[in-house]
Formats: structure tokens, sequence, C-alpha cells
């Protein structure tokens, strides 16, 4: 989808990804990376305890 920037959502986590494009909307991560490929982020799914 193309929403403009990105940067102009607001962005919870402070990690300068808006969050309509953050995969991880609520955990610092500007790197967005995503360990396993599932379209989170991997700041998320690290913390749920997955592996
Ligand atoms: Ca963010
Ligand atoms: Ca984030």
């Amino acid at each position: 989808m193309l929403t403009g920037a990105g940067f102009d959502h607001e962005d919870f986590d402070g990690d300068g990804i808006g969050g309509a494009c953050d995969n991880c909307p609520l955990a610092f991560n500007p790197d967005q990376a995503d360990s396993n490929d599932d379209g989170r982020g991997t700041a998320c799914t690290s913390r749920l305890g997955g592996s």
C-alpha cells in the first residue's frame, strides 16, 4: 500500500517508522528486522517466546 512516506503516521514506539508501516508498532525496532519472515518484527516475536 502506498499511503505516503509512512513517517506521517503516529509513531508509538518512536523508532522513526510510522505505526501503519511498522512491523512491530509497540517495540523500538528501527531496522524492522523480521528474522522468521512472518510479517511481525523480531522485536515482537522474540518477546513472545518464539524460537
Ligand atoms: Ca514505530
Ligand atoms: Ca517499531
